[in-house]
C-alpha cells in the first residue's frame, strides 16, 4: 500500500468534508463506471482552498529539484473554469512559501470579440515555458485539451501537475500519465498531489472495507498496470 504525507491525508480528509471526494457510485465522462468521484469544484471556502494550494504549491517545488522532474517554467496555467482559483492561489503560494515567482493565466470558455477580445486572460504564454495545473485526470482527455489550448496560444507546454491522477488506462492502451508525459518532455513532467492508490491506502487505514473492495474491481478494470 502506498504510504500517506500528511498534506495529502489532510487533503483526502478535507475534500470528504466538504463533499469534495465521495464514494459511490459514479458515471465518468469516459463512460467508466467508477466507485469514487472527485469533484474539486467543492474545494471552495478558504480553508480547503489553502490545503490544495498548498499542496500544488510543495508539489510543484519538490519536482522542480527532481530528477527527472519539471524544469523552470514561467507562466502557470488553469483552464476555465476549475483551474482559475487553483492556479491564482498556487501562484500566491509558491511566491510567498517557496521563493518562486511565475505568471499566471487562463483561458475563456467562449471567445470574446470585444474589448480586448480573445480567449486568454493573464499574463501573456506566447513563447513562454508553461506549466498547466489541472485538476483530475482519468482518461487524460481534459488536460490534453488544456496543453493545446495553451499551445495555440504560441506558449510552450513544459509540463502539467494534477491534483489527481486516477492512475488509469489512457486512449491509447498505455498508462494515461505515460501517454501524456511522452507529449511533454517526457518522464517526470506531470507530478501529482494524489493518485487512486493513496485514496486507497486511506480507506484501508480507516478500514473501509467494502470501498476498499470497489476500488479494487475498478483497478483491476481500469487501473493503469505496470
Ligand atoms: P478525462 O478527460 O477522461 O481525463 O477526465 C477528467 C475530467 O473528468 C475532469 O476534468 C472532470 O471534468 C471529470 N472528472 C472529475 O472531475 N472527477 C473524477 O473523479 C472523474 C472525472 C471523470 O469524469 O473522469
Amino acid at each position: 500500500m502506498a504510504t500517506l504525507d500528511k498534506y495529502q491525508t489532510s487533503l483526502i480528509e478535507h475534500g470528504m468534508s466538504v463533499g469534495a471526494l465521495k464514494f459511490g457510485s459514479f458515471v465518468l465522462k469516459s463512460g467508466r463506471t467508477s466507485p469514487y468521484f472527485f469533484n474539486a469544484g467543492l474545494l471552495a471556502d478558504g480553508p480547503v482552498l489553502d490545503t490544495l494550494c498548498s499542496a500544488y504549491a510543495a508539489t510543484i517545488a519538490a519536482s522542480l529539484k527532481t530528477s527527472p522532474g519539471l524544469p523552470q517554467f514561467d507562466v502557470l496555467f488553469g483552464p476555465a473554469y476549475k483551474g482559475i482559483p487553483f492556479a491564482a492561489g498556487t501562484a500566491l503560494l509558491l511566491h510567498r512559501d517557496h521563493g518562486i515567482d511565475v505568471g499566471f493565466a487562463f483561458d475563456r470558455k467562449e471567445a470574446k470579440d470585444h474589448g480586448e477580445g480573445g480567449m486568454m486572460i493573464g499574463a501573456p504564454v506566447k513563447g513562454k515555458r508553461v506549466l498547466v495545473l489541472d485538476d483530475v485526470a482519468t482518461a487524460g482527455t481534459a488536460i490534453r485539451g488544456a496543453i493545446e489550448t495553451v499551445k495555440r496560444e504560441g506558449g510552450e507546454v513544459v509540463g502539467a501537475v494534477l491534483l489527481l491522477d486516477r492512475q488509469e488506462v489512457g486512449r491509447e492502451g498505455k498508462s494515461m500519465i505515460e501517454e501524456v508525459e511522452s507529449t511533454l518532455g517526457g518522464k517526470g513532467t506531470v507530478p501529482t498531489i494524489l493518485k487512486m492508490r493513496h485514496l486507497m491506502a486511506w480507506l484501508e487505514q480507516h478500514g473501509r472495507k467494502e470501498e476498499l473492495e470497489s476500488m479494487q474491481e475498478y483497478w483491476d478494470q481500469y487501473g493503469a498496470k505496470g
